[in-house]
């Protein structure tokens, strides 16, 4: 992926560099406790993921639910289906959120769920041709699953093999999932059109300011809203939530755990750049390439440490610390080089300083592991053979 853009894929060739000490205070003291780790510093850490690299998110009003369809005979008889559109009041410009929820009919009691966004709209996630195909601006995609911006028939099903709906409901999880693109759609000017854009009232000549929040941001606020309504649904237990999401998705997922704790478990898929890959590490992606692409994705501070890794007082294994004590997991393909590997278990990995207090274990190994070889226990981490992409192997390792 991305030959064209300059980026390193030798190991030898990675150089030294020392990750910021994600237990020292910015008045600098060192935190020793679990309490003083809760009480203090993850609140700064947050705020420096704030100023850096995502930007703030703005308290908004709460979103209204209105359910647009159900089915109790989805896939089969396994499921029933569920169509929330999340709305706010008095901002018809920006059209909402179209949440799907699939609930396994055979649950007795509530059920846990993973909650995530999807590239490709609902339709994609869905085999029931009965799902209404979204009418979003979408990124052109391979083939003719898009035109003009617009998803296709074609585009039906196109998802379906990241989610395996079945395996997932037939294991007693509920699925919650969205299309990215309702929230903001992703490109420079996307946020004119999405949830930024509204809230901000800002004009088509703005600049987004240093601190204020970028598309990942926004996404991973959508993620937050789909949680709110997770939790006036009965029959799914919201204490048992996992958000999950692949790439620029994976970096939303560990956005979304990071500001909001009612997460239960955070999964980070072949998150890379930006999200489960060190910074510091001369590898795959960089920042400067990652800015340059997608200069939206972040909150603008974050491109001045293009070249300049090492001046960001954060790096991504303190992103992984804001997980503590939550679970979290981290996958990684082998052919994935682009997103750095080995760089996404290392956050893993350095975050056990903030695991220890609270007398957990994370990754347990000091190397990362061969492929298809999973570990750890609050924090797990696998890399498996393939390419960039979400597979069965991955969602089993999520379920177990
Ligand atoms: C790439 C980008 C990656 C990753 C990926 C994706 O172009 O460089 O950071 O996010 O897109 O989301 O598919």
């Amino acid at each position: 992926m991305a030959q064209a853009k300059r980026s390193n894929e030798d190991e030898s060739l990675v150089g030294e560099y020392t990750l910021p000490d994600v237990l020292k205070c910015g008045d600098g003291t060192v935190v020793t406790t679990a309490s003083e780790w809760t009480g203090k510093r993850r609140a700064e850490v947050l705020r420096l993921y704030e100023e850096h690299v995502y930007g703030k998110t703005p308290e908004t009003p709460k979103l209204d639910a209105t359910v647009t369809s159900e089915r109790k005979d989805a896939l089969g008889g396994l499921a029933t289906r569920r169509i929330v559109r999340l709305s706010m009041k008095g901002q018809p410009k920006w059209e909402g959120i179209d949440v799907m929820i699939y609930i396994p009919n055979a649950a007795k009691k509530p059920v846990p769920s993973f909650i995530g966004l999807s590239f490709g709209g609902n339709h994609a996630v869905s085999p029931d041709i009965d799902v209404p195909i979204s009418d979003r601006w979408m990124r052109p995609a391979q083939g003719d699953t898009v035109r003009n911006n617009r998803a296709t028939v074609r585009s039906r099903g196109k998802e379906a093999h990241r989610w395996p709906l079945e395996m997932i409901l037939e294991r007693g999880f509920a699925v919650v999932t969205a299309y990215y693109g309702d929230i903001e759609p992703d490109h420079t000017q996307g946020w004119k059109d999405g949830v930024r854009g509204v809230l901000a009232e800002k004009g088509a000549d703005t600049v987004w300011k240093d601190g204020e929040w970028g598309a990942i941001g926004a996404w991973a606020w959508g993620l937050s809203r789909m949680l709110d309504y997770v939790e006036t649904v009965d029959s799914i237990d919201a204490k048992h939530c996992s958000v999950i999401g692949h790439s620029r998705l994976g970096k939303t997922s560990l956005c979304a755990g990071a500001q909001d704790q009612r997460f239960a478990m955070v999964i980070s898929n072949c998150s890379g750049e930006g999200g489960a890959a060190i910074m510091r590490r001369n590898f795959g992606e960089t920042t400067k390439i990652i800015t340059t692409s997608f200069p939206h994705w972040f909150t603008p501070t974050y491109a001045r440490y293009s070249d300049h890794a090492a001046d960001c007082p954060v790096d991504q294994h303190m992103l992984i610390s804001l997980m503590a004590p939550r679970p979290v997991c981290i996958a990684s393909a082998a052919e994935d080089l682009w997103a750095d590997p080995k760089g996404e278990f290392l956050s893993g990995l350095n975050a056990q300083p903030v695991y220890d207090l609270f007398g957990l274990k994370g990754v347990g190994v000091k190397h990362q592991p061969m492929v298809n070889t999973p570990v750890g226990d609050v924090v797990r981490y696998h890399v498996r053979t393939g390419i960039h992409d979400v597979t069965d192997f991955d969602w089993q390792r999520y379920m177990d």
